[in-house]
């Protein structure tokens, strides 16, 4: 029996894996396993031999059963171990940060000149870039020998030779979705359009595409009175600042009559500030809706007036964010999109604020 103790005793603590151990439980333990065996043989025996010989087998039973579970469980600990020293993982090591994209200033201005205005009762419309002549030039009272064609270096599309229809044109400024507007929903109307347009022009100040929003409210007794309170309002909440406005009399082919606005502003150490000093920039155009312009957009205009107004947004944006080169907007620059670019998640609204 001593024998039978060592030799397992032994060999357990030697075996390499489970499937070892299972081997050894099987030969010594099992049904048909040596101590199994030896216990069928107190069948055998006299009652005294029995007496000695039964406790004791029994009690190699338990040692080898226990022998098994604890080498069962140090093999198990050991694989842990193991597998612990290889995948380990450094949890407090920073985190990889995301690159996280922002929002372009153009955008910001967008959302900031939308939600002020929506505040106002005014709805956003849009349309399509590429514009046929009607849309863009006539129906705006801009006919073909008029100078503000030329005047507008428009981009024309390309027809097939032979194909004598007239080219379409990138629009040369929003006020076409006016007009599809005008067709669609008819009088009253209280919107604004914000979009890109094209002009072929680049210097310092100009880019061959641009940024617009213009804006148009029709009604039985819309006035210029309405027009100069509704800017006013605008400028102020734009700038966050009351914002002074003087309005000089123009001429554009679609309003009559017309005004350019300036705002107030001042020149300190080279930069200007809206809203105070006693200088003027200008920013906009504006005037009450011309009768033709009316009626081409289907709306009698013995029954309806009112005022539309046009101004850059990317002005708008270097002016209020302080940017000195309009060209580096378009250039993709990823450490100028980080430097002026807006938190993504931080939508501008009234309540909440314009900006940070
Ligand atoms: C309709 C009727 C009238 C929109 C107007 C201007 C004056 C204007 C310029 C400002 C700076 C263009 O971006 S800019 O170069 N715009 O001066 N825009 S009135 O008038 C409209 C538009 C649509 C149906």
């Amino acid at each position: 029996m001593e024998e039978l103790r060592n030799k397992y005793i032994e060999a357990i603590a030697a075996a390499a894996d489970e499937a070892a151990l299972e081997e050894l439980r099987v030969q010594a333990v099992g049904k048909k396993g040596e101590v199994s065996l030896k216990m069928r043989e107190l069948g055998k025996m006299t009652p005294e031999e029995r007496q000695e010989a039964g406790p004791a087998l029994n009690a190699l039973k338990n040692e080898i059963n226990s022998a098994l579970a604890a080498r069962k469980v140090s093999l198990a600990d050991a694989a842990l171990e193991e597998r612990l020293k290889t995948e380990w993982l450094d949890v407090t090591l920073p985190g990889r940060a995301r690159r996280q994209g922002t929002i372009h200033p153009v955008s910001q201005v967008m959302e900031e000149v939308t939600a002020i205005f929506a505040d106002m009762g005014f709805a956003v419309a849009e349309g399509p870039q590429i514009e046929t002549d009607w849309y863009n030039f006539d129906a705006l009272n801009i006919p073909g020998h008029h100078p503000a064609r030329a005047e507008m270096d428009t981009f024309y599309t390309h027809r097939a030779e032979g194909d004598n229809r007239p080219p379409h044109v990138l629009r040369t400024h929003t006020s076409p979705v006016q007009i599809r507007t005008m067709e669609k929903t008819g009088a009253p109307i209280r919107i604004i359009c914000p979009g890109r347009v094209y002009r072929a022009d680049y210097d310092q100040t100009h880019t061959p595409m641009f940024h617009q929003v213009e804006g148009l409210a029709l009604g039985k007794d819309i006035s210029m009175a309405n027009l100069k309170w509704v800017l006013e309002e605008f400028f102020s909440a734009f700038f966050g600042t009351h914002v002074e406005t003087r309005f000089r009399a123009s001429h554009f082919p679609f309003t009559e009559p017309s005004a350019e606005v300036d705002i107030q502003c001042s020149w300190e150490g080279g930069t200007v500030k809206v809203g105070e000093g006693d200088d003027w920039l200008e920013v906009l155009g504006s005037g009450m809706v011309h009768p033709k312009v009316l009626e081409a957009g289907g709306i009698d205009p013995n029954e309806y007036q009112g005022f539309a107004f046009g101004m850059g947004i990317d002005r708008l944006a270097m002016l209020k964010y302080g940017i000195p080169d309009l060209r580096a907007f378009f250039d993709s620059d990823l450490r100028w999109l980080r430097h002026y670019g807006f938190a993504s998640l931080d939508q501008p609204t009234l309540h909440g604020g314009l900006s940070r």
